[in-house]
């Protein structure tokens, strides 16, 4: 396959796709949309695939939307592109995902970041949804992860101002991971990567989705969600793998079953 506004590639398990707009600051176009949807549908489909890392260049992740293509839109054609397969490629996706934010990730950027499992930011990170600063509210989700992810009142000054957040400010929010090197990012976030892609699939599949969950479910209904989940894994392979090699000091070989 290939892209016009995207670099796909692997590394050992990792699937590393890099947004490469670079004229236009990674602003997210349909077409890239398009094209990061299908690329991510390709590493689903991959089983050599544990963990996917999203990344931009260092000057800038995304800078948003599209606003030359979409300003003209109508509100029809608007809500014809919400929650759309493609918008939604990101949260649909079933195995890790780490957006790896170095430089700005604005608007429609910063939402599809916040759709991966983690970030991970460069020291020079300038993360914000200025939609109000353009005549718009946040359509890709922004208003309602960045309050989960940060709080009430930090969202809401940063959605009715549009102020950028530094890394080291958004880090401390709780929006990310940790803060490494700008030069350093994309190796550090592989690794990371790479070590959640050593683990059995299925299981960090399972994790995945358990977390995920506690956006959706009151606490009861999640922790039964939990243990069935955990009952679950004692009748996979992997499973016996794990314990077995635990109790006779070797390392596991896993199965992915
Ligand atoms: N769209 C199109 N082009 C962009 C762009 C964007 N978002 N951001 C930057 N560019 C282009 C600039 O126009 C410029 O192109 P030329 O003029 O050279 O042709 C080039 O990238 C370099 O940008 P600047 O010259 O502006 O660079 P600076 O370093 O001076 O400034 C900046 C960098 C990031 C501060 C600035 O470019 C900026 O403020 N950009 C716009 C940020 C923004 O407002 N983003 C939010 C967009 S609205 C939805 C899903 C998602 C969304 C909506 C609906 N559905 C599923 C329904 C999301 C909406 C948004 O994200």
């Amino acid at each position: 396959m290939t892209y016009k506004n995207i670099l796909v590639e692997t590394r050992g398990r990792v699937g590393l796709i890099t947004l490469n707009r670079p004229e236009a600051l990674n602003a997210l176009c349909a077409a890239l949309i398009a094209e990061l949807s299908q690329a991510l549908d390709a590493f689903i489909e991959d089983d050599g695939i544990g963990a996917i890392v999203l990344t931009g260049s260092e000057k800038a992740f995304a800078a948003g939307a599209d606003i030359k293509e979409i300003r003209l839109m109508t509100p029809a054609e608007a809500h014809a592109r919400t929650f759309t397969n493609t918008w939604e490629c990101i949260s649909r996706c079933n195995k890790p995902t780490i957006a790896a934010v170095a430089g700005y990730a604005l608007g429609g950027g910063l939402e599809i970041a916040m759709m991966c499992d983690m970030l991970l930011l460069g020291d020079n990170a300038k993360l914000g949804l200025p939609e109000i600063t353009i005549g718009a509210v946040p359509g890709g989700g922004g208003t309602q992860r960045l309050t989960r992810a940060i709080g009430k009142s930090k969202a809401m000054e940063m959605c009715l101002t549009g102020r950028m957040m530094a890394a080291e400010e958004a880090e401390r929010a709780g929006l990310a991971v940790r803060v490494v090197p700008a030069a350093d990012l994309v190796a550090e976030a592989v690794a990371l990567a790479g070590k959640i892609a050593s683990f059995s699939l299925p299981i960090s599949r399972m994790v995945k989705e358990a977390v995920n969950i506690t956006y959706e479910m009151p606490l009861k209904a999640g922790l039964q969600f939990e243990h069935r989940l955990f009952n679950l894994t004692m009748a996979m392979e992997d499973q016996a793998e794990g314990m077995g090699a635990f109790v006779d000091k070797r390392p596991p070989t896993w199965k992915h079953r």
